[in-house]
């Protein structure tokens, strides 16, 4: 590992205190784009997933799955995910991505590895 991603962190923390960093940092990147400083509106939820996510959540440029992202983080319906309600959401992707890596293990151990 090469130095930190950020730039902000002092170099001695550990790779899940970065982790830790990172998603505050990340978090607070799209968050002060308009209105709450502290809050997502539905348009920095919307560039965040595009730019941070996209990987994981397909397409959402589509409004329909912005909105029902949206729908299911915003558990106190204020129209704005705020911190707790991000984290919530990057938990469960992390948690599908574990089972995800589990069962790719789980398949590893039984089959011969192909490799392309
Ligand atoms: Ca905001
Ligand atoms: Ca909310």
């Amino acid at each position: 590992m090469s130095g930190p991603i950020t730039g902000t962190s002092t170099g001695n923390e550990s790779s899940l205190e970065n982790a830790m960093q990172l998603m505050i940092q990340t978090f607070h990147k799209y968050s002060g784009n308009e209105g709450d400083k502290y809050t997502l509106s539905r348009g920095e939820l919307k560039d965040m997933l595009t730019q941070e996510l996209g990987n994981y959540l397909g397409n959402p440029q589509d409004k329909d799955a912005v909105d029902k992202v949206m729908g299911d983080l915003d558990a106190n319906n204020d129209g704005e995910v705020d911190f707790t309600e991000f984290i919530i959401l990057v938990g469960a992707l992390t948690v599908a991505c574990n089972d995800f890596f589990l069962e790719y293990n789980k398949k590893e151990e039984k089959n011969e590895v192909k490799k392309d």
